[in-house]
Parts: structure tokens; sequence; C-alpha cells
């Protein structure tokens, strides 16, 4: 198995971790988003993922891109532990609160966003992290309303165990906190973290623990 990654990108550190809580062992292939340009733009990494994005995952010679989509794969072969309830409505809860981070937030913070911000319509780097800071404050206030009303309140963003949500929820934390974000507004997310930082599989994850670290 083999991780396109890059240690600051949140979606690769979300695949990092599956990893990680599965007991997975994995080669990892660093991709620079900014050395030289980026190499996600190289011709041969955009053969690896048309997306020009990382990461990209390889097993037994298939390719999988989208992090969420690479750790349903990895849910779905090595199904312990579970990162998803066994309940339906709390399946689709847990993905909805991953979803908030994944579908809502991340996309329109990403560095490729960011830049075609600044160079097409002339923002200043304090404007477009203000606009970063916005996105992600409102992303997150959402996410620790679920969390607090949903009905197995627990250490993580569900219950006792990590789930997706938790996985989507951490790396995010590091690009808010990059982007000057206020999270003592969110006491119950910074709770969240704690208890996964304290766990071998987040903590091994994170960017400064990567081979590829600056
Ligand atoms: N939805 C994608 C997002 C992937 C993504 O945005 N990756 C970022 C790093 S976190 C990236 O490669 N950015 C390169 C760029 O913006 O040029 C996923 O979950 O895999």
């Amino acid at each position: 198995m083999k991780l396109y990654t890059f240690f600051r990108s949140s979606a690769s550190y979300r695949v990092r971790i599956a990893l990680n809580l599965k007991g997975l062992s994995y080669e990892q292939a660093p991709v620079h988003l900014r050395r030289g340009g980026g190499e996600q733009l190289a011709a041969a990494y955009k053969a690896i993922n048309p997306q020009a994005l990382v990461p990209a995952f390889e097993d037994n010679g298939r390719i999988l891109t989208q992090s969420l989509a690479i750790i349903e794969y990895l849910e779905e072969k090595y199904p312990k532990p579970a990162l998803l309830p066994a309940d339906p409505a709390d399946r689709a809860l847990v993905r909805s609160m991953a979803m908030v981070i994944a579908c809502e937030v991340h996309p329109i913070q990403n560095l490729r966003v960011l830049n075609h911000v600044k160079k097409e319509y002339g923002q200043s780097d304090e404007q477009v992290n203000r606009w970063a800071q916005h996105w992600i404050d409102l992303g997150l206030a959402a996410l620790q309303q679920m969390i607090v009303a949903q009905p197995k309140r627990g250490k993580f963003c569900f219950g006792d165990t990590p789930t997706l949500a938790d996985i989507c929820l951490v790396p995010q934390l590091g690009n808010a906190r990059r982007y000057g974000c206020d999270l003592s507004k969110h006491p119950a997310i910074l709770d969240i973290e704690k208890n996964c930082l304290a766990l071998a599989a987040f903590a091994n994850a994170a960017p400064e623990k990567q081979p590829d670290a600056e």
C-alpha cells in the first residue's frame, strides 16, 4: 500500500489517521505542494490523480483518490476497528459530521482556491486568511452544535470510539490554527481534539511526525 501524501495536507492526514487506526503499514510517496510551483501539477503526478490533489492511494495495482473514498475502501476491506457505527442513522450522522468538514469547509480554504482568489481577484494574504477563517469558523460552529446535540455524546464526535468524523475534524483544526481562527469558541471540539491526540494513531499521523515534514 502506498500513500501519495504531503505532510501538511489535511486530506492526506485523514488517510494517515485511518491507516493507523486500522493498524495497516504503508509506504509514503511525498508530493510537495509548493516546491517548484507544486509537484502535484507535474504530468507524472496528474497521471496518478488527474485532479492534481493529494492524497492518492495505491493498493494491489489500483489507484484511489479522494480521502473519504479511500477511507471507506479501508473500512470495507478492514472492518475492524470500525470507523462508522453499526446503526444506519448513526452512520449517516457520523458521515454528515465528516462532510461538514470535507465537503463544506475544506474545499473552499484549499491552497488552489486561495491562490486563485489572490491572483484573479487581487486579494491580499490578509484578505484570503479572513476568507478561510470565516468558512472554517462557520463549519466548526455547526459541527460543535451537532456534536453537543447528538444522542451518543462521549469522548469523540460520536460516542466513545473515534470515527470518520474525528478523522476529518483533527486535521481541519491544524488548518484553522494556520489561518488564525479563534478556537476558544468551540470548547467541545477542543476537548475532542485532546482525546484524539492522546491516541497514537492520531498523534503519529500529525504533520510534524511525517518523513517529509519541514
Ligand atoms: N476532496 C479531496 C481534497 C484533496 C485536497 O484538496 N488536497 C489538497 C491538500 S489538503 C491539495 O492537494 N492541494 C493542492 C492544491 O491546492 O494545489 C480529498 O478529500 O481527497
